[in-house]
């Protein structure tokens, strides 16, 4: 098993009911580190960017409204197969589709507000990691 690194941001829906804690709780019970964390207020030209791969879908500016409409946590997770490894743990993008005792199923409001982001696979890891950490911010 390889260790890897993964992206994270902890949502909107998440910081404005301060349950930032008990999403990283159960990152870490999924045996993922946090070896970078910083609480933020996305700029439009951030969040645009960052979703640039959604730019055609129908949901795109609701996407970035939303993600603009209160601060998040953008967080680099370590650990075996993180990727994967993040992506259970999250669930299912719709909540309604999500597996019990995932983070999704458990803090999701909706399919929009679902409250985290995950990377999808490691070029997607290392392009979202370099968009908002610099090398001497993580400390793994
Ligand atoms: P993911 O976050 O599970 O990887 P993606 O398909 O990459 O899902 O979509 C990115 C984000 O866009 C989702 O997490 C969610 O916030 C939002 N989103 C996805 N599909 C819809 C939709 O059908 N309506 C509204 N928002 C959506
Ligand atoms: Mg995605």
């Amino acid at each position: 098993m390889a260790i890897e690194r993964t992206f994270s941001i902890i949502k909107p829906d998440a910081t404005r009911r301060n349950i930032t804690g008990k999403i990283t709780d159960k990152l870490e019970a999924a045996g993922l580190r946090v070896i970078a964390s910083k609480r933020i207020h996305m700029t439009r030209d951030q969040a645009e960017g960052f979703y640039a791969v959604h730019k055609e879908r129908p949901f795109f500016n609701d996407l970035v409204t939303f993600m603009i409409s209160g601060p998040v946590v953008v967080q680099v997770l370590e650990g075996e197969n993180a990727i994967s490894q993040n992506r259970e743990v999250m669930g299912a993008t719709n909540p309604a589709d999500a597996a019990p005792g995932t983070i999704r199923a458990e803090f999701a409001e909706s399919i929009e507000a679902n409250s985290v982001h995950g990377s999808d696979g490691p070029d997607t890891a290392k392009t979202e990691i370099a968009f908002f950490f610099s090398d001497g911010e993580i400390v793994g």
